[in-house]
């Protein structure tokens, strides 16, 4: 019986890591213990970012066990409420998701929020044309926006459904959240986060740890 019980639960666990494999899509766990700027993630602003062992190690929950060993943290003190962030380039199919996930570790003091940006691909070009002389604003796709605030101590999962989103750029792009990669268009290409403090002149100080877009 015991064994049937263990046949049973080890098949279990490979439908179920089958099916995860299709269920989301890790943009990041920084699990590699290694942040390189260049081929994956860029900074901007006056934002210090630093791979740390992962800040709830001693606050054993779920939540925290899932962020292994590595997680990313952000500091940096604000310029008008404004610190800086980091970005990725995607290029995903992401019709089949309908969320993106973060844990989030907060301090004790700084408090603050995460305003996580994404750019769909609206003129079938596999590109994010934006123009320096503006704030980098995209030319020709749609720039979609959301904000997380920081909690306390631990991690906090957080999941936002895409359909929470907004469009930032009425009239450019389509306005319409089609991340999918169909008539020549790249999908969802680009990710970024952006760091912002409670106070004009305060700080941020937090982690963040698995980056995916899920059901
Ligand atoms: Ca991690
Ligand atoms: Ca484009
Ligand atoms: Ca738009
Ligand atoms: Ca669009």
């Amino acid at each position: 019986m015991k064994k049937l019980f263990l046949i049973f639960g080890v098949i279990l666990l490979l439908s179920s890591m089958g099916l995860a494999q299709f269920t989301f899509y890790l943009i990041d766990n920084f699990e590699s213990g290694e942040f390189t700027e260049g081929p994956k993630w860029w900074r901007f602003g006056d934002l210090k970012v630093e791979l740390v062992k992962n800040p709830s190690l001693e606050v054993r929950d779920l939540i925290a066990e899932s962020c292994g060993d590595y997680a990313l943290k952000f500091s940096g003190q604000a310029k008008q409420w404004y610190v800086g962030g980091i970005g990725t380039d995607l290029g995903v199919d992401a019709s089949r998701y309908a969320r993106f996930q973060i844990d989030i570790a907060g301090s004790k003091d700084a408090q603050g929020k995460l305003i996580v940006e994404f750019f769909d691909d609206d003129n079938q070009n596999y590109s994010i044309e934006q123009d320096a002389k503006n704030n980098y604003a995209p030319v020709h796709d749609d720039k979609w926006v959301a904000e997380i605030k920081i909690q306390g101590r631990g991690f906090t999962r957080t999941s936002i459904p895409f359909s929470a989103f907004h469009d930032v750029n009425p009239g450019v792009g389509d306005d319409i959240w089609n991340p999918d990669q169909k008539d020549g268009s790249g999908g969802l290409l680009k990710m970024q986060l952006v760091a912002i403090s409670e106070e004009q002149q305060g700080e941020v100080d937090f982690a963040i740890d698995n980056l995916l877009l899920t059901y």
